[in-house]
């Protein structure tokens, strides 16, 4: 039986949601505050996906500066109807929802249109369209009586994009206590099945499911509920807190289901939240998710439409970027708005320049730094960056990113008496521990960063040495997103900063070369 390796979309890409036009599949996934927002992807065969555009790329569209790295954009929806592509979401602040948003476009690679607020509460929004050409955003929100939480319905009319009439409460979930999120609806031979993600995004993750004859509910628990969920599976199971689904029919009548999960490596993941693709039949009650294993499989059956074809990794962008491109790759973000007026590929073409700006990594501005994401556990990421330091305080280099407040650097900075030097540097909860110094003969070096199961190793060799400097190894569950909190897995990128004060010099990125181990 041919076969797929899970998952479809690796590294940090949480909440997906998928939908189809043609043969056409498109998914989109939270971006928090990385800039742009909300990535578009596109696939044939729902195994092999390619980064399209991304919904929020104009400057000012909304407002990211002040934010946490795990705030910002969550747990988009994108849906296809009469020909126009819809996406509703949320921008988060303190970790709850306080702007719910829809953007549209007649063709997803873009142009997206601003977004449009929607008087809309709490997180998760999501669109169903039904038959009688009735749109209905549904969506969670803290609840009044019945649960912790509860999902609602309202109809958005889709020539004003506005929600009108009444809103209906739909259901408190299956699994008492716990946070119901995540919805969507589905119409299958008349009945309305409404699945949502329960337990919270961490171990106690599922997808539950309720029913209902009329489109505004009362909708009733299927009591197979959870209907996915590796909750409780021991620690030797390879992905866990399975959750947050979305459904999509194929051309040729298979229903697939995209869901997030993790794969932690004695009990702590590094990677975020991950894309898994897994078989849907339906039954007599509704979907049943992975009707052969009941799980989410590392290796999963091919779904018909895609055996045949030759097999790829695109989404796993690899290899050296000399960044002679007059704009950054799709793979490349910034944090919390665009940093043109910051980093920008050199005029001389070649590399990067990236000025010496007074945000740091540690504020919540936008500093001058992009980043990719961490792909893979086992990699290597490795740069040729020159730069000659003023002052101790300017630095450049590469950093191991989680959030403003968990990260290391390794940089390219001055002594006390201005001679160039290299510093590893871990920060967590607001502290930096200089871990490791090298005294450089110029301001020019590669560094590199090694990562596997037991840690993220950070080595320097200077030009014309011929040999690398092995600076430290940082445990692995430092960057772990247990450790560091928060919804979101690594990100390696580079940075400058003048750490307060702005600085007259730049420093010049060659190349950044990514490999997976
Ligand atoms: C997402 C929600 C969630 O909107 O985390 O815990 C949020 N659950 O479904 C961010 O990924």
């Amino acid at each position: 039986m041919p076969t797929f390796r899970n998952p479809v979309l690796p590294g940090c890409h949480p909440d997906p949601s998928i939908c189809r036009a043609g043969a056409d599949f498109y998914l989109v996934t939270s971006s928090f505050a990385y800039y742009p927002g909300i990535p578009v992807f596109h696939s044939r065969d729902l195994v092999r996906w390619r980064r399209l555009t991304h919904v929020l790329n104009r400057p000012g569209q909304l407002p990211l500066e002040g934010l946490d790295v795990s705030d910002g954009i969550w747990a988009p929806t994108i849906r296809h109807h009469d020909g126009t592509f819809y996406v509703v979401s949320t921008l988060a602040r303190n970790r709850q929802g306080s702007l719910t948003f829809i953007a549209t476009a007649d063709d997803p690679a873009g142009p997206w249109s601003d977004p449009v607020p929607l008087d809309a509460e709490g997180i998760d929004p999501s669109l169903f369209f039904d038959d009688d050409g009735r749109c209905w955003l549904t969506a969670c929100r803290d609840a009044a009586e019945g649960g912790p939480g509860e999902l609602w319905m309202r109809e958005l009319d889709l020539e004003l994009l506005k929600l009108i009439g009444p809103t209906h409460v739909l259901w408190h979930g299956a699994v008492r206590g716990a946070w119901v999120e995540a919805p969507h609806l589905y119409k299958r031979d008349g009945v309305y099945h409404l699945i949502a993600a329960e337990g919270g995004t961490e171990s106690n993750h599922s997808v539950t499911a309720a029913r209902s004859d009329v489109v505004t509910g009362p909708y009733v628990t299927d009591p197979r509920s959870p209907l996915l969920t590796h909750r409780h599976r021991g620690p030797d199971e390879p992905i866990h807190n399975v959750g947050h689904a979305d459904l999509v029919e194929t051309p040729d009548g298979e229903t697939w289901a995209v869901t997030l999960g993790v794969r932690p490596i004695e009990g702590t993941h590094t990677l975020g939240r991950e894309v898994f693709l897994v078989p849907v039949a339906w039954g007599a009650h509704g979907p049943v998710f992975a009707p052969e294993s009941g799980g989410v499989r590392l290796s999963e059956r091919l779904p018909s439409i895609a055996s045949g074809r030759p097999e790829g990794d695109d989404v796993a962008a690899a290899g050296r970027v000399h960044f002679d491109e007059p704009v950054l790759g799709l793979e490349w973000n910034s944090l919390r708005g665009p940093v043109d007026d910051r980093v920008r590929p050199s005029a001389n073409g070649g590399g990067l320049e990236l000025d010496l700006v007074p945000e740091p990594l540690s504020s919540t501005g936008v500093p001058a730094f992009i980043g990719r994401r961490q792909q893979h556990v086992r990699f290597r990421a490795q740069t040729r960056i020159s730069f000659t330091a003023a002052r101790p305080e300017e630095e450049a280099g590469v950093a191991v990113f989680q959030n403003q407040d968990h990260y290391a650097t390794l940089a390219l900075t001055a002594d006390l008496d201005g001679r160039p030097q290299a510093v590893l540097t871990t920060r967590e909860a607001g502290t930096d521990a200089p871990l490791a110094t090298a005294p450089l003969s110029a301001g020019e070096a590669l560094l590199a960063v090694e990562g596997d199961e037991a840690g993220y190793t950070f080595r320097l060799q200077e030009p014309g040495a011929g040999r690398w400097i092995t600076l430290v190894t940082v445990e692995r569950s430092f960057f772990s997103t247990e450790r560091a909190g928060g919804f979101v897995g690594v990100y390696l990128g580079l940075y400058a900063t003048g750490n307060g004060r702005a600085g007259d010099g730049h420093a010049h990125v060659h190349w950044f070369e990514y490999q997976p181990g």
